[in-house]
């Protein structure tokens, strides 16, 4: 990464917002200044905004730091303030969800009738013995039951843990047994580009394998597959939810209570489970909703376009837009299926005011033509959103004119599983648009891009993203492992969080997001671990060494490239067949197809320094197609070289 950004310094053509989209904001006008004026004041006006059953009077207890207790003494549920309060506002009738299946068929789902389902899957969920403070791990495609069983567990008490559906059988397993999960709650198919993914299989051969601790795995019809029920195991869940009451109160729980636990990459080979609780996590997901898409609930219709799996469709499918009773579109399927104008029709059909998606959807979508798009009517669109990795200006640009009619703000937020909610984005009334750049902390948050010493660094300069104070939707540690948590994000500048992220500030003392500057890769948005990825490869029996790093890619942002040394004692079983194909397919069926190596090139050794670590820098070089940078620190400087030729003779 540069240590120097010339063009932090240098003229950009900016975006202020027009005159109508001010006078129109509902966001009020002197936010960041209320924010600076009175930081913890600000926050709990903001979580005044949710129901408390038993209000708080403690704003935040910083002193068990680096795990914060925001709004202590007050009280809620969570699902009560997703969905009952809506209904007891008169709302009932307002749609929650515009569910559309991938093969075309449709579900409208109101408030009133989200709170009927809801309340039954709490009563069932009760009935199998799920209580307060219970994990029950969510692996389920993009339907609705997704979103009824993520709130029934909210309304509970019970923490869920969603796993993203295209996690393999081991990463389930390895999840469930870290939390000790006592129900899996799973589909019989998951319907992706015309075809079923057999979920149910993956969960069945998951718990083969250990996961003692699941006493039920409740099954939802979506596919029309088959499936075996292991009996006294599983149910289905439309038996289940058929007797049950359709009255369920919703209780309060301390504002400290467990809401979800999400796993996520980081510089280990073993994922964390974040865990995250729920007054401050509902108080900073619904106000970034509101402020940062520039939210009317009675009139827009909000679409996300992430997977309910990742912290974005926590976030901002789930918590975020039902805690502001928005109208929201919730799709299952993949953007090309029939064709590439699916999310357009979306758009269209829903007439969709915002929409939040990644800068690897909108590459693809640069790269197949605006002749796409330029089929459907966009113009109900209003604010655009963008998020999961930096936004290049060509693509903010292209994002703006041809999906935005050259009309809308394009809003990019940073902010990571970890963070909760959005923590860098400019709020679109109130700030002139900068393509490429988050540019400011939100209202409430305090941000400073240090450098290694951990001083602030001058305008033009490249540094390391650092949050200074605490916010109400931060992780409340990793699940099981307190010093972990302490380690990874408070060490390196001790009492300040350092996300991984390298930053610059521009001229305007604006922020520019620049990627990780750890060994953890994003690839169209999904964080991956390098050395997950190379635990799986050493794991095949043919590998010796393996070393995995995150090459430049057009579209998907990073690609996983892999160097592996085959084992000597391997080489004739390697030769006869296409290896790098299999240890492709392999680390796919470990982790997840997402997780499947672009490249894996075969070398008869890795670089090293003399104190034998592997140089992966050297390798993001080659891999890069780049000149190779300094090796005078390698045991053997012809390593490179020879790994370079043979990558161009395609070994
Ligand atoms: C929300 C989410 C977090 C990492 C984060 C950073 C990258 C996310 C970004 C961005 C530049 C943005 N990231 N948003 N980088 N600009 N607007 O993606 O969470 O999956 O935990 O990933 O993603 O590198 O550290 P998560």
């Amino acid at each position: 990464m540069p240590d120097k950004i010339d063009h932090l310094l240098e003229d950009v053509e900016t975006f202020p917002p027009s005159a109508e989209f001010v006078a129109a904001s509902p966001v009020p006008a002197d936010l960041y200044e209320r924010a600076e004026a009175d930081r913890l004041g600000f926050w709990a006006d903001q979580a005044r905004e949710l129901h408390w059953h038993t209000p708080f009077t403690e704003t935040l207890d910083w002193s068990g730091a680096p795990i914060a207790r925001w709004f202590g003494d007050g009280e809620l549920n969570v699902a009560y303030n997703c969905v009952d309060r809506h209904v007891a506002a008169g709302n009932g009738d307002r749609i929650a969800i515009h569910w559309e299946g991938e093969p075309g068929d449709t579900r409208t789902i109101t408030y009133a009738d989200l709170l009927g389902e809801v309340k039954r899957a709490a009563n069932m969920l009760e009935s199998l013995g799920v209580t307060a403070g219970d994990v029950v791990a969510i692996y389920l495609p993009m339907i609705p039951e997704t979103v009824i069983a993520m709130l029934a567990c909210a309304r509970i008490g019970a923490v869920h843990s969603v796993i993203f559906g295209g996690f393999s059988a081991d990463s389930i397993r390895q999840r469930v047994e870290d939390a000790s999960a006592k129900l899996v709650i799973t589909s019989d198919g998951s319907i992706r580009k015309g075809k079923v993914l057999a979920l149910k299989n993956t969960v069945d051969e998951a718990l083969s394998k250990g996961a003692a601790s699941v006493k039920h795995v409740l099954v939802v019809k979506r596919a029309d597959n088959e499936v075996a029920l292991q009996k006294g195991r599983d149910l289905w869940w439309h038996d289940e939810i058929a007797q049950v009451s359709d009255e369920h109160v919703a209780k309060p729980f301390p504002s400290e209570h467990p809401l979800f636990i999400l796993y996520t990459s980081g510089t280990t080979g073993k994922p964390k489970g974040l865990l995250h609780t729920s007054g401050g996590y509902l108080t900073q997901t619904a106000y970034t909703h509101r402020v940062a898409f520039d939210l009317r609930p009675e009139e827009d219709v909000f679409w996300c376009s992430a997977d309910v799996g990742w912290v974005t469709g926590h976030s901002y499918l789930v918590y975020g837009p039902l805690a502001n009773g928005a109208t929201q579109v919730m799709y299952e399927g993949t953007p090309d299926t029939p064709d590439l104008g699916r999310w357009f029709k979306i758009i269209q059909d829903y007439k969709v005011t915002i929409f939040y998606t990644a800068p690897t959807a909108i590459r693809s979508y640069m790269k197949a033509g605006r002749q796409i798009p330029a089929k459907y009517d966009l113009s109900s669109l209003r604010v655009l959103g963008s998020v999961g990795e930096p936004i290049n200006p060509e693509a903010w640009l292209w994002y703006r004119e041809v999906i935005g009619g050259g009309r809308t703000p394009i809003v990019d937020t940073w902010w990571q599983t970890e963070t909760g909610a959005h923590m860098i984005a400019p709020i679109p009334s109130q700030v002139a648009l900068k393509p490429g750049a988050a540019q400011r902390p939100i209202p409430g948050i305090v941000v400073e891009v240090v450098d290694d010493d951990g001083n602030r660094v001058d305008p033009g300069q490249m540094g390391l993203l650092t949050i200074c104070e605490p916010w109400p939707s931060m992780a409340r540690g990793i699940y099981g492992d307190p010093e972990r948590f302490a380690d990874t994000y408070w060490s390196r500048f001790p009492g300040v969080y350092f996300a991984g992220d390298g930053a610059g500030v521009d001229r305007d003392g604006e922020l520019w997001l620049l990627g990780r500057v750890d060994d953890v890769m994003n690839v169209s948005g999904h964080r991956l671990s390098t050395t997950e990825i190379e635990s799986s490869l050493v794991d095949h029996e043919f590998v010796a060494e393996a070393a995995v790093v995150g090459a430049k890619d057009e579209t998907t942002g990073q690609a996983v490239v892999a160097f592996v040394v085959l084992k000597r004692s391997k080489s004739e079983e390697a030769a006869a067949v296409d290896t790098p194909q299999v240890l492709r397919r392999h680390v796919a069926d470990d982790i997840g197809a997402f997780a499947r190596p672009r490249e894996v090139y075969l070398v008869d050794e890795l670089p090293k320094t003399r104190s034998g670590k592997i140089m992966r820098r050297l390798l993001r070089d080659a891999a890069d197609g780049k000149q190779i940078g300094d090796t005078a620190t390698l045991t053997d400087a012809s390593v490179m070289a020879t790994i370079q030729a043979g990558m161009t003779s395609g070994a």
